[in-house]
Order: structure tokens, then sequence, then C-alpha cells
């Protein structure tokens, strides 16, 4: 287990710009919500990653499918009290501590809504790569372009529901991938970037052809917001 000072320290050396108190001091400020959980605004128009990302999936899989996580995270909460008042974040570091009449609740109603609430954040049009975070992936993949081969066959390849991830494991940048809602954080990894391949996520618009919808997503991701979480770390 690597403490959370080694860890920053890591995370600081692959952005290589930050020094540890900065990295510290900007993790300082990220938090997320504590319970009982809320679902986060969209943040922008649900029509704002057209053509790439439809409204109406926006909106449903906003409105419908990240609220019913939350509110299945909050009953599950509810029926175990010891939880409450746990960050998101720390319920599904220690899952698998988590009492057995409510685990497989939290990894799959918590880990919805710890991706999804990342998972907005990370979408916006136009967004260049911040030469921070292009070194960071060109040194651990040896270019940008081997490094979106990498994560769209990751996303391909998730055989049913599922995420491809750019993590944070040991210190160093990795693609991975994770079925159902699980999270990098249940391993002890650090996600950057995350793409949902539900097909709630792209079926009304791409019906199969998931293929198009991961070539989409590649066009709407907010390298600024990926950099930012490079920066946060744990
Ligand atoms: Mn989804």
């Amino acid at each position: 287990m690597i403490t959370r000072r080694e860890a920053l320290k890591g995370m600081a050396a692959v952005g290589g710009i930050l020094t540890l108190g900065e990295a510290m001091a900007v993790s300082q400020v990220q938090s997320q919500s504590t319970p009982p959980f809320v679902l986060p605004p969209l943040g922008y128009a649900p029509d704002a990653l057209e053509p790439y990302i439809d409204a109406q999936t926006m909106t449903i899989h906003h409105d419908k499918h990240h609220q019913a996580y939350v509110d299945k995270l909050n009953a599950a909460i509810e029926k175990e009290p010891s939880l409450k008042g746990q960050p998101i974040e720390k319920l599904l570091r220690t899952v698998d501590q988590i009492p057995e009449t409510v685990r497989k609740d939290i990894r799959n109603q918590g880990g919805g809504h710890y991706n999804h609430s990342m998972f907005w954040k990370s979408l916006r049009k136009d967004v260049k790569m911040p030469a921070d975070l292009e070194k960071a992936i060109v040194s651990s993949f040896g270019s940008v372009e081997i490094f979106n081969t990498q994560f769209t066959d990751a996303a391909t390849k998730v055989f049913g529901s599922g995420w491809a991830w750019l993590v944070v494991r040991d210190n160093k940048f990795a693609v991975e991938s994770t079925p159902n809602q699980d999270s990098p954080l249940m391993t002890g990894a650090y996600p950057l970037l995350g793409i949902d391949v539900w097909e709630h996520a792209y079926y009304l618009k791409y019906q199969n052809r998931r293929a198009e919808y991961i070539k989409a997503f590649m066009n709407v991701v907010d390298w600024d917001y990926v950099a930012k979480r490079m920066k946060e770390g744990v």
C-alpha cells in the first residue's frame, strides 16, 4: 500500500511539472460529495457534444441512468449506517472490506456514481491536449497516437458492459478496462479518463457500432480535465 505522500510524489513525477507541495494543495480542494449523494449537474447543455454524442443520449444517460445509481447507492448506505459519512472514493477503495450485505450494491451503484461523475466532467469539444499531459503521455506510451490506439483497443475489447481507462497505477500511466461499473479505485489505481462502453452510452445514435462511438468520444475529451486529475492525484 503506497502512502498518500508517495502517491502524490509519483503523480507529480508523471506530470513532471508539479512540486509535492503544489500537488497536495490541489488535492486538498478536491472532494467528492459524501452521503446522501446527489446527482451532480451535467454542467453544460445536453446538445453541447453534438454531433459526436447526441442530446437525447446525454439526457437519458445523465438524468435517468446516473440518477438511478445515486438513488440505489443511498438506499444501500441507509441499510448499513457504518458507511454513512464516508466519501465515495473511500467506499470504492475499501469495497472488499464493506459488509457483505451491501458490498455488491456499493460496488455497482457506488462505482456507477463515481464513474459517471467524472465522465460528464471529462467531455468537452475542441480541447487541445495541454503540454504537460502530452509530455506525460508521450513518455509513457511513446506517442499520443499509440496511446489513442491502446485506449481505443481496450474500449473495443470490453466484453459486454464496462469501461476503458487511462489510469495512474504504481506511479505510471496505464490503459486498463473494468467490467460493469467497477472503478480503478477498487484495485489501487487512480482514473484520469474513462470511456463508458455500456450500450446505454451510445445505442440510440450508434446502435451496435461501438467503434464509431469510441472514435466520436475521442473528439470530445476534455484534456484539460484529464490534466487536472493528473495533478490532483489521490
Ligand atoms: Mn453509463
